[in-house]
C-alpha cells in the first residue's frame, strides 16, 4: 500500500519545509509514504527547497497554470508513481500532517473513495464572521447540488483512493475543491468527511484574494458543474420560468378578452407569445444538453480505460 501526499505549491519556499516535516512517514496500514509537490511556476526557491528537504517527486509547470490544473497534474503523477492512496494538503502548512492517518482510515477500511477533512470552521479564530458564514452557506449549496453530506466543501485536506483519482476529471480552472464534490456525488463515489485540526495562519490566502471574486469564481464552478451533470433539470427550470412569465399576461389578456375588452391589450399578448417561444426553445436546449451529457459519460468511460492501459505501462516500466 503506497500513500503519496501531494502538495500544490505556488511560491511556498517559506512554509514548505514545515509542511513536509509534519507529514508522518510511518503510518499503520501503509507500506510507503512519498511526497510529491506540484510547482506551479513558482518564482521563488520552492523547487530548490523541495529538493533539499527530500521531496520524492516534483511536477513542474513551466508557467503558472492555476490550482485546479495543478491538482489534476498531481493526481496524474501520483497514479503514474503507483499511489494506492493520494492525500492532498496545502503548502502553507494550514493542515496538520498528524491528521493524515485519520484522513485515510475510511479508505484503508474500504468504506470510502474520497475523504474530506472538516476544519470545523466555527472554531477557527482567524476566520472572520463573513468567511465563516460564507463557508456555511457555500457548503450547504454544494451539499444540495452534489447530494452529499460534506460539511466543509472548500477544505483542501483530502484523501482519494486510486479508483477515485482515476475517475475524477477536473475541467474548471479556478479550484478543484467544489468540483470534486459535485463530481463525486454525481458519479456515485462514496465521499465522507472526518474532523481535522488546523494550524495557526502562516500567511494570507492566495486563493481568496477578495471575497466577491471568490464568490463569483465558486458560483461559476457550481452552476457549470451542476449544469454539466443535470442539464435537463437546469434548462427545465429556466424554461418553466419563461413559460410562467408568458402565462401570467396571457391569462390577463384572456380575462379582458372574455369580458369584451381584449382590444387594448395586444402588448400582453406579444410578451406572452415571446415568452412561450423562448421557454419552448430553452426546453429543447435542455434536451440537447442532456444528450451531450451522455456523450461526456461515454468519453469519460473511454478516458478511464485509456488511463488504465497507460498506467499499466508505467507499472511495467517501474518494475523494469
Ligand atoms: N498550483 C497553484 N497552487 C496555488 C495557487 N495559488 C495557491 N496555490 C496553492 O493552493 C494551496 C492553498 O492556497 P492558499 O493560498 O493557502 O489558500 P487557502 O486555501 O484559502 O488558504 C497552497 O498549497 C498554495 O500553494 C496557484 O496559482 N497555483
Ligand atoms: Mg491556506
Amino acid at each position: 500500500m503506497k500513500l503519496i501526499v501531494q502538495i500544490p505549491c505556488f511560491n511556498e519556499e517559506e512554509t514548505l519545509p514545515q509542511t513536509v516535516a509534519d507529514i508522518p512517514r510511518d503510518i499503520a496500514g501503509v507500506d510507503e509514504v512519498e511526497i510529491l509537490i506540484i510547482d506551479d511556476g513558482s518564482t521563488d526557491r520552492t523547487v530548490e527547497v523541495a529538493k533539499s528537504i527530500g521531496v520524492d517527486h516534483i511536477v513542474y509547470n513551466r508557467r503558472n497554470k492555476g490550482l485546479a490544473f495543478s491538482f489534476m497534474a498531481g493526481l496524474d503523477a501520483c497514479l503514474k508513481a503507483g499511489a494506492d492512496i493520494i492525500v492532498n494538503t496545502d503548502g502553507d502548512n494550514q493542515y496538520r500532517g498528524s491528521g493524515i492517518p485519520d484522513l485515510i482510515a475510511p479508505i484503508l477500511a474500504k468504506e470510502a473513495d474520497i475523504v474530506v477533512g472538516d476544519r470545523k470552521t466555527d472554531n477557527i479564530q482567524h476566520f472572520s464572521l463573513v468567511k465563516k458564514l460564507l463557508q456555511k452557506l457555500g457548503s450547504w449549496v454544494v451539499r444540495r447540488l452534489s447530494d452529499t453530506s460534506i460539511p466543509d466543501a472548500v477544505s483542501g485536506f483530502r484523501a482519494f483512493s486510486r479508483e477515485a483519482a482515476l475517475r475524477i476529471n477536473i475541467v474548471s480552472n479556478y479550484s478543484y475543491t467544489v468540483e470534486t464534490i459535485i463530481q463525486a456525488g454525481n458519479k456515485k463515489l462514496t465521499i465522507v468527511s472526518v474532523p481535522v485540526r488546523t494550524n495557526k495562519k502562516t500567511r494570507e490566502s492566495r486563493l481568496v484574494k477578495s471575497i466577491p471574486r471568490f464568490i463569483i469564481n465558486q458560483l461559476n464552478t457550481m452552476v457549470r458543474m451542476y449544469t454539466m451533470f443535470r442539464p435537463l433539470r437546469v434548462f427545465f427550470i429556466i424554461g418553466c420560468l419563461c413559460v410562467i412569465a408568458g402565462l401570467i399576461p396571457s391569462i390577463r389578456f384572456l380575462y379582458f378578452y372574455l369580458n369584451g375588452a381584449g382590444g387594448g391589450h395586444i402588448q400582453s399578448l406579444i410578451f406572452a407569445a415571446v415568452m412561450f417561444f423562448v421557454g419552448f426553445q430553452v426546453l429543447v436546449l435542455g434536451l440537447l444538453g442532456d444528450v451531450i451529457s451522455f456523450n461526456r459519460k461515454l468519453i469519460e468511460e473511454t478516458l478511464i480505460r485509456v488511463k488504465r492501459i497507460e498506467l499499466e505501462y508505467y507499472k511495467k516500466k517501474s518494475e523494469g
